[in-house]
């Protein structure tokens, strides 16, 4: 058996998503996302010009020597660009091979551990007031767990504030959006947001929160010591996790519970984060992780130490990741939970998937492979447009982290 050919579909149905379909001689053909966010076109010349010429001829059953090929055989090893790329051929190649065995992806990968996958939904608003509204919307939706950002006083933009609060976009057309960053106004307003959260809606929901990288480990330190009197299921990216050390010093001060890993994109992002204890969660996807082959090795890694899965599921992570993720949330034994960003309509027809959402959680459904595919003439009629993250600047115009 032998893939010959490949092909780099660009599509932009609401947002720009990049996805690798790969064609073998027996006529399977399996999809795969390599989307990262503002830097599309990178990932589409990286399999284009250096990976694709390398997997024809191959053959497809062979996951794991094609994943340490192209990981070692890059030389120029790692980085979001390089593993989104392996990550994209890597999930093509579990999809054929589960469409091969002729079943789901989650009984090749072991069989499942859980019906349905607890997702956590993101509720915002423009203020206090609309955030806690947004929430009780998706406790009436049947979420068990929500993310919660809101507008902050002083402040014209806040991460996670969107345009309604089902589709938050934070990608934009043009170029970066500029946006004003004050961490005092922010840490002075989030504990309220809490404590209105749980005075509204008590102990029961799975209350979340993103930092989006914003602090300083210290002022990470105090955020999670102001929130335990609200029991958050997670802090989120509190600070930058270059220097993994810097997670030490936030876990002497604080119980909340931390969650990091979404810009990782190997083991070796997360090793002394993981093997000292110094996160709950990690958050790495599919799409920017290697794939199923590197990612499950992550969940095993993690497992050692207690730390559970909480993969990344934003709408800049296409429904093939998201298919893929279900697959992996279904088997993996150290499940925490999933994101889920809900895609937009015309994104949901560009990629017809198996998976539905039921009683707070999503269900991968029961298609052979990830069950999830491209409709390559409606993903045509989306072409791609150039669009970027926004940057964020303190108040004296310093750049900072968005
Ligand atoms: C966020 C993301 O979902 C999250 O936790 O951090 O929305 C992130 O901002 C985007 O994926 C960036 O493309
Ligand atoms: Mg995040």
């Amino acid at each position: 058996m032998k893939i010959d050919a490949a092909k780099v579909i660009v599509c932009s149905p609401g947002r720009n998503f990049v996805t690798l379909k790969l064609f073998t001689d027996q006529g399977v053909t399996g999809v795969g996302d390599a989307t990262v966010n503002g830097r599309e076109k990178a990932v589409v010349a990286y399999l284009e010009e250096h990976v694709i010429p390398c997997l024809i001829g191959r053959d497809p059953r062979r996951i794991e020597d094609i994943w340490q090929y192209l990981y070692r055989g890059a030389y120029w090893r790692r980085g979001p660009i390089t593993m989104a790329a392996i990550s994209a051929v890597d999930v093509a190649l579990w999809d054929i091979k589960a469409k091969m065995a002729g079943m789901p992806l989650v009984d090749l990968l072991g069989g499942r551990s859980r019906d349905g996958v607890m997702v956590y939904g993101h509720a915002n608003g423009a203020d206090l007031a609309e955030t806690v509204d947004a929430v009780g919307r998706y406790i009436e939706l049947g979420y068990r767990a929500i993310r919660a950002q809101s507008g902050v006083p002083g402040l014209a933009k806040a991460y996670g504030v969107g345009r309604g609060d089902l589709h938050y976009e934070p990608a934009g057309v043009g170029l970066p959006d500029e946006t004003v960053w004050d961490t005092r106004k922010y840490l002075a307003y989030v504990p309220k947001l809490f404590e209105a959260l749980r005075d509204a809606y008590g102990p029961g929901p799975h209350l979340l929160h993103d930092v989006h990288h914003r602090l300083t480990p210290l002022e990470a330190a105090q955020l999670g010591k102001a929130l335990e009197p609200y029991n958050l299921f997670w802090l989120e990216d509190a600070t930058p996790a270059e220097n993994q050390e810097a997670f030490r010093l936030i876990r002497q001060h604080t119980t909340t519970p931390l969650a990091v890993g979404e810009v990782f994109n190997t083991i070796w992002d997360a090793k002394d984060l993981i093997s000292n204890q110094l996160i709950d969660y990690i958050r790495m996807a599919v799409v920017h992780s290697g794939g199923l082959t590197h990612l499950r090795r992550i969940a095993d890694f993690a497992a050692v130490w207690g730390v559970r899965t909480g993969c990344h599921g934003a709408t800049d992570l296409s429904p093939v990741c998201m298919g893929a993720a279900l697959h992996f949330d279904a088997w993996v034994p150290n499940f925490g939970v999933q994101e889920y960003m809900r895609h937009t309509e015309e994104t949901d027809a560009v990629f017809p998937h198996a998976y539905y959402f039921e009683a707070g959680a999503l269900h991968p459904g029961d298609a052979v492979g990830h069950g999830v595919d491209i409709d390559e003439a409606l993903a045509a009629k989306y072409p791609y447009e150039r669009a970027y993250l926004p940057v964020a600047r303190l108040e004296d115009g310093t750049m900072w982290n968005w």
